[in-house]
């Protein structure tokens, strides 16, 4: 996989002139976005990860393969930032989604130690409203075991209250998993786009 490095925007205005199918990462801070982009870039340090949540407050581009771009998406949620820095984070996501027809689609982070939490919950209702594909990536399933996998399933689709065929990836950074399942879904959309 080649990964290039495109830019770093506050804003819309800065994203690249050059018009690839985008792949956005959403999801809330210390969810392991940072971690579950590095792993799926099969790269060590593309993603700047930290243990300080937070850290990540621009749109991120990557150019994969010179095929697609990679967005990285502000974390939401970050309970000791200013009520207004929250509110102008949560406003570039809506503004992302909802103006022009970027992106291509949306993998929605989720912590699968924690049960979903209201930001998700709105979050996932713009992904929605936007109409874009979008996909559900499940980080840290290193840490819940074998038998209480399924139930996981189960609980975060119900609490977000998403579609049961709504595409579901299992995945972990540290055991080095859900890669190949997540590339084959974003494979399958630009296929079906290049028809
Ligand atoms: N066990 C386990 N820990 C993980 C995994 N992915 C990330 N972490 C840990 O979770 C913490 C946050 O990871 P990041 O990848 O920086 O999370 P982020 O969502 O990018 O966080 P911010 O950018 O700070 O909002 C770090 O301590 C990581 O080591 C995983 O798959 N398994
Ligand atoms: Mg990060």
């Amino acid at each position: 996989m080649e990964v290039e490095f495109i830019t770093s925007s506050p804003d819309l205005k800065g994203r690249p002139d050059l018009i690839l199918p985008e792949f956005a990462f959403i999801g809330r801070s210390n969810c392991g976005k940072s971690s579950l982009i590095n792993h799926f870039l099969n790269r060590t340090k593309m993603a700047h990860t930290s243990r300080k949540p937070g850290k990540t407050r621009l749109l991120n581009y990557f150019m994969v393969d010179r095929k697609f771009y990679l967005v990285d998406l502000p974390g939401y949620g970050f309970a000791k930032v200013s009520k207004k820095t929250r509110a102008a984070w949560m406003t570039l996501f809506r503004k992302y989604l909802m103006v022009g027809d970027r992106p291509m689609a949306l993998f929605q982070l989720l912590d699968a130690r924690h049960q979903p939490t209201s930001e998700d919950l709105e979050v996932s209702g713009w992904i929605r409203e936007s109409g874009h594909p979008f996909a559900l990536a499940v980080t840290k399933m290193d840490k819940v075991g074998t038998n209480a996998r399924s139930q996981r399933y189960q609980d975060i689709i119900e609490a977000l209250g998403v579609p049961r065929d709504t595409p579901f990836f299992p995945t972990s950074a540290v055991q080095k998993t859900g890669r190949e399942e997540m590339l084959g879904w974003v494979e399958a959309l630009l296929a079906a786009n290049a028809e």
